[in-house]
């Protein structure tokens, strides 16, 4: 990876005090020799062990006839040594993606294993011996066995195929160049071999926007380049060239299908999903697809959203739509995922997706996913969790989380996620009673967890080094939901920035704490979101604050400010089942950080410890203004600790974060000053 940042597989000289025993046991590799997964661990440990070791490992292709040890990586069906070394059945069990690593002596040597009953498993297996290698841990005890939660852990990457944009993607444009494929670039294995060192295994190569909403009434003319294009015939080869690459790391390939398929890339003329040509259409190209990519993975849908062509055209309803698609796939073994990112007719957006989907609950055909973003209003800062996780217990679902930071700082700020996704996964829905926490769902086969991608052309990937830490993070909690955070994180930062101890400390301290920072400045702390602007710049959109463009989200007015989503407003909080239902009812016992996305509440409401919403707000937003600065002073005492190129850019973007932290924070505490004429008790805001 010259060109471009070696992320977390930056394999660098392992220290002394460990050198010995990596060597003793590393320094020759048997490899099983079979699948074009193999050969991609073949090539991980030619990259990574010189480096890390010092010295060339030799690899064999058959058991290493020598007087060393070695690592021995393979199915127990593959090698006798690993067949001896450790139980059949054992491995047997294993999920597919599980796998194990082991120290073992073989004759009287000092060996790995790694071992797995999928080959999935052993390139996840490998990865897994390499992290440890590379933040220098023991190996000379090693009994690991690892299993992903999850059965899909998968990436959906918003690209716009032929513009190489990517939708809020901040780390520059799309990597994926769709006119010059199926010419490959080394971009794409290093992709793959990023996505697969966290256990991802499958990847939505183009943007849920198929179309562009103002093209996508069925009459108008569908000329432009984009991503409906990729079911063309003729274009096929490109998928299926890129589809290789990742296929090579156990990542299946997806693509987003625009619903009115067989009338754009088709010449029907129409596509109700209960016609039977529609059907047909539907079939002879999901044929035309196992056809070239057997390992094809299946379609993404967005439906009736934002523009997009949907079943509602056709007055049929989700499971209508998504059913005629998925029955093409089933005899491949394809799935849909199938967005319940709706808008309807609710005043209040946060109704809607429930309202449409809980109903069709059992509906769906066995290999429909209804994929759920995770709170629902659109990725903000923080929002409470989804009605619907435990609400459609006989349907598929999957919990889509958003790596890419559209609303939090995008590919400047350091907002990292991953305390974010661990509220999420620990809220307790209730679901099956108590203790029925989110993560306990989306386990059944056909289920998992979706993260919208944030990587781009940038040297970073992802617009700012520290942001390689949410994609890092999306994987491996999409692998274990109950990892420690702290534990991802020091791995993360080990990883990218090597083992100096002061510098993992202040690293993981300023990830940890970037997220409450950033809800601080941007909502004031109390639930309000959604308060940026919506402008047509690209990279002003979902920046900037402006409150002003969105009254019906926040509900500021002379007298007080939130939203009534209660019995007596919107009756969102009636969709969560008791206790949490009664929970958020109650103005009393609503956890403060959603106060006000509950209740609507007087600018002068007393909060527990006496001080008012507003006053709270205030503080909030100037609490978070000093958090940033905090941050980035920790940051600053690392000059010199890590490298310039990477030292500087972070450097640059903590200042512009400050500086976009106190814009938040004067137009927030400006409007909220405005509305409720109220001072603010420390002489901070307004009357200047
Ligand atoms: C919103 C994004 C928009 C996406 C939409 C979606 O602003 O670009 O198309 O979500 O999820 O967050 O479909």
């Amino acid at each position: 990876m010259n060109q471009y940042d070696s992320c977390w597989l930056r394999y660098e000289r392992v220290p002394d005090g460990r050198l010995d025993s990596y060597r003793r046991r590393c320094r020759h590799a048997y490899i099983a020799e079979k699948a074009p997964e193999l050969s991609a661990v073949r090539d991980e440990l030619r990259r990574a062990l010189p480096d890390l070791l010092g010295s060339d490992p030799h690899l064999w292709q058959h058991p290493p006839t020598t007087a060393d040890g070695f690592l021995a990586i393979g199915t127990p069906d593959d090698m006798a040594m690993i067949a001896e070394s450790v139980p059949t059945d054992v491995v047997d069990d294993l999920a597919d993606g599980g796998y194990l690593l082991k120290s073992v002596t073989w004759n009287g040597q000092d060996c790995l294993v790694v071992t797995a009953s999928t080959d999935r498993g052993l390139v996840y297996g490998t990865f897994h011996l390499l992290r440890l290698l590379n933040t220098h841990e023991p190996v000379d005890d090693l009994d690991v066995r690892e299993e992903p939660a999850y059965e899909n852990r998968l990436l959906n990457q918003w690209d716009t195929p032929f513009h190489r944009s990517v939708e809020r993607g901040y780390g520059g444009e799309s990597i994926f160049d769709w006119e010059r494929l199926p010419d490959l670039r080394p971009r794409y294995e290093d992709y793959a071999r990023l996505l697969a060192s966290v256990g991802v295994n499958g990847i939505v190569f183009n943007n849920v926007n198929t179309t562009k909403p103002e093209r996508a009434s069925a009459n108008a003319a569908f000329d432009a380049f984009e991503g409906w294009q990729l079911l063309e015939s003729h274009r096929l080869e490109a998928f299926t060239s890129l589809a290789s690459v990742f296929r090579r790391y156990g990542i299946r390939p997806y693509l987003s299908v625009n619903f009115a398929a067989p009338m754009l890339v088709g010449d029907l003329d129409t596509a109700d999903p209960l016609d039977e040509e529609v059907q047909a259409w539907w079939r002879e190209k999901a044929d035309e697809i196992y056809e070239l990519v057997p390992d094809f993975g299946g379609f993404l849908v967005k439906a009736d959203s934002e523009g997009q062509p949907g079943p509602y055209d056709y007055g049929r309803d989700h499971v209508d739509g998504a059913n005629a698609i998925a029955r093409a796939l089933e005899p491949h073994g394809g799935r849909v995922w199938w967005r319940a990112f709706v808008y309807g007719t609710h005043e209040d957006r946060a109704v809607q997706a429930y309202d449409t989907f809980e109903p069709l609950d059992g509906d769906f055909d066995d290999n429909v996913t209804v994929q759920i973003k995770n709170g629902p209003i659109d990725f903000q800062p923080r929002e409470p969790v989804s009605t619907l996780f435990g609400a459609m217990p006989e349907t598929d679902l999957g919990l889509e989380l958003q790596i890419t930071q559209e609303y939090t700082g995008q590919g400047v700020h350091a907002t990292y996620h991953l305390p974010m996704w661990e509220e999420i996964f620990d809220f307790d829905t209730h679901a099956d009673g108590p203790g029925s926490p989110v993560h306990s769902l989306f386990r059944d086969d056909g289920e998992g967890v979706v993260g919208v991608g944030s990587v781009g052309e940038d040297h970073s990937w992802t617009g700012t080094y520290l942001a390689q830490a949410n994609l890092y993070a999306f994987g491996r909690v999409a692998w274990d939901p109950e990892a420690s955070a702290e534990a991802v994180t020091e791995e993360w930062v080990r990883q990218t920035f090597g083992g100096d101890e002061e510098v993992v400390d202040t690293v993981t301290r300023i990830l940890h704490d970037s997220w409450e920072a950033c809800i601080d400045y941007e909502t004031g702390g109390l639930g309000l979101m959604h308060m940026m602007h919506n402008g047509e710049e690209y990279l002003e959109n979902h920046y900037y604050p402006s409150p002003e463009e969105w009254p019906g989200y926040h509900g500021a007015t002379e007298e007080g400010i939130g939203v009534d989503r209660t019995s007596t407003g919107s009756g969102y909080a009636g969709q969560y089942r008791d206790p949490v239902a009664e929970r958020y009812e109650s103005v009393e016992d609503c956890p403060e950080e959603l106060l006000l996305f509950f209740h609507h509440l007087p600018w002068t409401h007393e909060l527990a410890d006496g001080t008012t919403v507003v006053q709270r707000l205030y503080d909030n937003c100037f609490a978070g203004v000093e958090e940033t600065k905090r941050l980035r002073d920790e940051w600053q005492s690392l000059e010199g600790e890590i490298d310039e190129r990477r030292f500087r850019h972070v450097a640059e973007r903590f200042e512009e974060q400050v500086a976009q932290a106190e814009r938040w924070r004067d137009v927030l505490t400006d409007y909220f000053y405005d509305y409720s004429s109220v001072a603010d008790e420390q002489g901070r805001v307004g009357d200047d």
